[in-house]
């Protein structure tokens, strides 16, 4: 447990209890792809052309899984008209009020240098979008997916505001058109900054993915915030054992006021210098979440709303019952009905459903053949 906690977004609650390196084993992808059904997904979406704002320690820029996911702002690319390159030419050629923002921007130091000397922010990241590289047979659950790097919090840096870097992040991710954020931290306390700039994001249709917390807690009582904020844009998750239905103890839950749970125990992934490891929490059960809603997005060129993303993922949850009365969903995030399953409303044939009490969601599940090509592992 990490107690850097001054001000009120701590994401040293929300995971990073374990962290240890070693290579991944063939039973930890099989087990988060047949609890998501993530390289069956893959057949159908990779997460192209959505960008995702991941709001974090940072992330190593130079992880062989990760250099070819980030976003390239194309403003701060190219020659400048004295033929310096504009990624390093100390002008800000966008005009956005950030110079040399080329990947994203670092808020707990104000500058462009993006180095994650936590490993939290990479961990998130590679759950998302890490690249499939041998010998491992792990990826994120979008590969394709481009990542805006915001950085908010840096444990070396000088003291600052967490709060602060953080609601600055968002800021950012709105001023430069993130699709998702991926918010992997919270606090008990609210913000009136902050819930004005998520309320931001809600005007303009951006999906906010946000963990439940990792105290145990039932948030219907307590709140934990950006996740209760009740934004029909945002999600909140909880996250799930390993092997069982049932939440880590150290997840917190809401049947008001948490979405949708997804694995989040002993998860494998990046880590800063090249490396990978495991790490546990509601941080890592959302990174899952935005990778999922990444993949809706991308296959749908009309660009659903927000709040349809939000739905379209909660109404195909594995339902079980050990998450009633846990989540507002009762289930598990589940890529592949994300994907196949019409939005509420409709059959396959496009017949009304009048009862959604009453679906059976066989009836309008559209599933893969026997046959469906699968991706080689
Ligand atoms: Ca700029
Ligand atoms: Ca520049």
């Amino acid at each position: 447990m990490i107690s850097h906690c001054k001000t009120t977004r701590c994401l040293g609650l929300l995971c990073g209890l374990l962290v240890h390196v070693h290579f991944i084993q063939p039973a930890d992808a099989d087990a988060l792809d047949s609890r998501m059904h993530l390289s069956q997904s893959h057949s159908f979406a990779k997460g192209d052309h959505v960008l995702i704002a991941v709001v974090d320690t940072g992330i190593d820029v130079n992880h062989p899984a990760l250099k070819d996911a980030l976003w390239v702002n194309p403003g701060e690319s190219g020659r400048d008209p004295n033929g310096a390159p504009k990624e390093k030419n100390q002008i800000d050629d966008d005009s956005n009020g950030f110079i040399d923002d080329v990947n994203g921007w670092n808020f707990a130091s104000n500058n462009n240098d993006l180095s994650d000397h936590h490993g939290h922010g990479t961990h998130i990241a590679g759950l998302i979008a890490a690249k499939r590289m041998a010998p491992y047979a792990f990826q994120g659950v979008a590969p394709n997916v481009k990542l805006m790097v915001l950085k908010y919090y840096d444990p070396v840096a000088a003291h600052h505001s967490n709060l602060e870097s953080s609601t600055a992040a968002i800021q950012y991710a709105i001023k430069m058109h993130a699709d998702i954020i991926n918010f992997s931290s919270g606090g008990d306390s609210k913000s009136n900054d902050e819930e004005m700039v998520i309320r931001e994001a809600s005007r303009t249709d951006i999906l906010i993915v946000a963990a439940a917390g990792n105290s145990g807690l039932n948030n219907d009582r307590h709140g934990f915030y950006p996740a209760s904020y009740g934004l029909e844009n945002l999600i909140s998750v909880a996250s799930l054992r390993n092997g069982a239905d049932r939440l880590l103890t150290s997840s917190n839950f809401g049947p008001k006021t948490v979405d949708i749970a997804a694995p989040g125990e002993d998860l494998f992934s990046t880590l800063p210098g090249g490396r990978y490891g495991r790490m546990t929490g509601t941080s890592q059960a959302t990174a899952l979440v935005t990778g999922v809603a990444a993949l809706y997005l991308s296959m749908h060129a009309e660009h659903p709303s927000a709040a349809f993303i939000k739905r379209q993922l909660m109404s195909v949850v594995d339902i079980n019952d050990q998450l009633l009365n846990k989540t507002q969903s009762s289930g598990c995030v589940n890529a592949l009905t994300s994907l196949t399953t019409l939005p509420e409303g409709q059959t396959a044939s496009g017949a009304p459903i009048f009862s959604l009490q009453r679906l059976n969601r066989d009836l309008f599940t559209v599933r893969p053949a026997e046959s469906a090509p699968l991706l080689k592992r």
